[in-house]
């Protein structure tokens, strides 16, 4: 749903920069003979000649577009150069695209704050860029402007051709001028020289929109292409909006744009004008109406996050017409590619970035197979993501087992009888709710992440724990609401919680495999999925939907990876370690760790400091890295263990591996020193206590 926001201030200046023809420029740069030549990237399936998904600027003049395969492609422009997208894993590998976008954002962050909105599109706040410009150097005392600026277009500028580069100059130039077009002149001259760097440093061609918000810059960034720039002052707001279909804008593709045109005859945003504030707020709600009446008159107040790595990863593959995906066996086979490809790119977002992400999203479709069916969407689910290869694989094939299940009942019950064909035609997985991992956490990432996960968690979810994803792109994981505030990295508060997140994640789970291990040891019976032949340990874990009541439960985030050589050596040298344990076993947390059949989740909840959120309840679920429930309930086996973070006692610090302790000990203690009224000394069993007053 739209946000209505509204500007901070008018006097902004935000540039939207779009790299031109991406994949065809990439290849260019890798096989230098392309250059010059009509050329088109096409996807990995050679059927007809494989879809295109990038054109050149050449081949689109001879009139070959991205809907076409390459046979037509061929028949349109017989000199056409057809690239195929690298490939691995049976299936397109995007990586050198997305660090050539990388390098990119590298470069545009150098002047302002950059977010990286997809693999080749960027938004910078250039205000602050543009105020310094305007105030050392004004566009009118600069001698020499460099002819990319010149280059410009500025829309409402009205001149004969021969005058073009002439009226540029004078408007960018023009002392008189309003300040916030002045200020957009500063940004014109400050991407060209952004854009020239990029070309420099990569090869890369771009174009990108100068406006004084987001919506503007987009609209504006594809209106001259390739390797211009457009600049919208704020008089020619109106008439760049004024002629726009509805349907183009962004958020107005579906639905929404559909209402509008055939319930209040809407088709141009100009349209929209004649409608009252009020009007729109009766007609689609206070927010989504007051979004409508500011788009009408480019009102958009969106921040440009500060974000130059992506929102989320994500891999997938679509299984057209008689190649969809019919059985068990071969949707395991593919997702356990896909999981190989996600753990290995979020290990290196881990090692480079020092980032985790938190939640995994499944997303399918499915061929319709009867009416019933054509009426359905298969759902998309997400869970807490764990890490490993095989602990995504369990989890994917958890998550499409329990969206099958919902696809097909909702299908047959609709049908009124049995319909058990399906036939998935595009399956992907992501990982998203991306935090970066507080200062200081490495080495203990590190201390766990220099071990092999041998001894996953719990293997089964629960109807908590499957989330039911609205989100339609793999992007955008849905979380529910009581989620949400997880892990926020905005404030030093949210920051210090998310510090002790991890810590308190990694203990608890270091202690609970190390339990999960005793039982195994006792039992023989082996946890450990992964020395099972995948397709048999996910069979396996077909998941049982047990519901634990109202709670929002979270299962681990974080595995606690360590060798079979090495496992549980630091903790069983240490005495103190059974003392975490004690509790739990004491506190029935522990109860369905002997239990393997009685298959509950992990959640430990924690409070965050109030203080600093202001908000006394502002409980957040902590993930967990254990193998059993820790939940509270009335159910006395599932027992809530809250905690506030000053009141850590610091003895607990002593039950962590001795490598790790000093860090963990320098995290508390500025902790202790902002809340002198902090109680001290508290025991574990108070620190971790079910009862705890929050
Ligand atoms: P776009 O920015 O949409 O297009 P483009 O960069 O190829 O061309 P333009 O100059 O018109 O902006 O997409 C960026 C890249 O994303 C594109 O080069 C290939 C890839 N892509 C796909 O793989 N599939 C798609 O459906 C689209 C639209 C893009």
């Amino acid at each position: 749903m739209p946000v209505a926001r509204p500007e901070s201030s008018d006097s902004r200046v935000i540039a939207h920069v779009d790299m031109d023809c991406f994949y065809v420029q990439v290849e260019q740069r890798r096989q230098p003979d392309l250059r010059g030549q009509p050329t088109a990237v096409v996807q990995y399936n050679a059927w007809k000649g494989g879809g295109l998904i990038a054109v050149g600027y050449e081949a689109r003049k001879f009139g070959v577009k991205r809907s076409m395969r390459g046979d037509e492609a061929k028949s349109v422009c017989p000199e056409i150069q057809l690239v195929t997208v690298p490939v691995a894993r049976g299936k397109a590998d995007l990586s050198i695209y997305r660090n050539a976008g990388s390098e990119v954002v590298a470069i545009l962050s150098r002047k302002g704050r950059c977010e990286r909105a997809s693999i080749d599109e960027v938004y910078l706040d250039l205000t602050e860029a543009a105020e310094k410009m305007l105030s050392e150097t004004p566009p009118e005392s600069v001698e020499a402007i460099n002819d990319e600026v010149i280059k410009s277009h500025v829309l409402g500028l009205s001149a004969e051709p021969s005058d073009v580069r002439q009226t540029v100059r004078e408007w960018l130039c023009q002392r008189n001028a309003d300040r916030r077009d002045k200020l957009l002149a500063c940004g014109a001259f400050i991407v060209a020289e952004l854009r020239m760097q990029v070309l420099k440093e990569t090869q890369f061609t771009c174009s990108a929109g100068i406006a004084h918000n987001k919506m503007l810059a987009k609209l504006a960034s594809g209106m001259n292409k390739p390797a211009q720039q457009t600049v919208v002052p704020f008089a020619s707001v109106e008439s760049l909006l004024d002629p726009l279909p509805i349907r183009k804008m962004k958020q107005l593709g579906g639905k929404l744009g559909h209402s509008l045109q055939d319930d209040l005859g809407v088709n141009t945003v100009g349209d929209l004008l004649q409608f009252s504030e009020e009007k729109l707020q009766d007609r689609y709600g206070i927010n989504t109406g007051t979004w409508l009446w500011n788009i009408a008159r480019g009102i958009n107040g969106d921040e440009v996050e500060s974000r130059v790595l992506p929102k989320s990863h994500g891999t997938g593959k679509t299984f057209p017409g008689r190649n969809c995906l019919k059985t068990i066996d071969g949707i395991e086979r593919w997702l356990s590619k896909f999981s190989e490809e996600l753990a290995e790119r979020l290990e290196a977002d881990l090692e480079q970035n020092k980032r985790i992400a938190q939640t995994l999203t499944l997303h399918a479709s499915a061929s319709k197979a009867n009416e019933a069916q054509s009426q359905k969407k298969f759902p998309s689910k997400s869970c807490p993501l764990r890490y490993g290869t095989n602990k995504i694989l369990e989890d994917a094939l958890n998550l499409f087992q329990a969206g099958l299940r919902e696809y097909l009942s909702s299908s047959s019950k609709a049908h009124g009888n049995g319909c058990s064909g399906w036939g998935i035609t595009n399956l992907s997985i992501s990982a998203s709710k991306i935090v970066d991992i507080p200062s200081g956490t490495c080495s203990i990432m590190k201390y766990f992440h220099s071990q092999d996960q041998r001894y996953p968690s719990s293997k089964e979810f629960d109807d908590k724990e499957i989330h039911e994803s609205t989100a339609l792109s793999p992007s955008v994981g849905s979380e529910s609401s009581s989620r949400k505030h997880l892990l926020e990295p905005e404030t030093e508060c949210s920051k210090d919680g998310t510090k002790m997140n991890i810590v308190m994640n990694i203990v608890m789970q270091a202690h609970l495999d190390d339990k999960s291990r005793m039982f195994e040891e006792k039992t023989q019976t082996s946890f450990c999925r992964e020395s099972l032949p995948s397709s048999t340990s996910a069979k396996k874990n077909e998941p049982q939907l047990d519901s634990v009541g109202e709670e929002t439960v979270i299962k681990d985030a974080i595995s606690g990876n360590r060798s079979q050589d090495q496992k549980g050596k630091a903790f069983k040298e240490k005495q103190g370690t059974s003392s975490i344990l004690q509790f739990f076993q004491t506190q029935n947390c522990s109860s369905s760790i002997q239990e393997p059949k009685e298959e509950t989740v992990n959640a430990i909840q924690e409070t965050a400091e109030s203080s600093c959120s202001g908000k006394a309840d502002d409980t957040v679920p902590l993930e967990s890295g254990g193998i059993r429930n820790m939940h509270h309930s009335a159910d006395q086996s599932r027992v809530a263990c809250m905690y506030k973070i000053d009141e850590i006692d610091p003895n607990v610090v002593d039950e962590l591996p001795r490598e790790i302790q000093e860090e963990v000990r320098a995290w508390l203690r500025p902790q202790k020193r902002a809340n002198n009224t902090t109680k001290r000394g508290s025991s574990i069993t108070h620190y971790f206590s079910p009862n705890k007053n929050m």
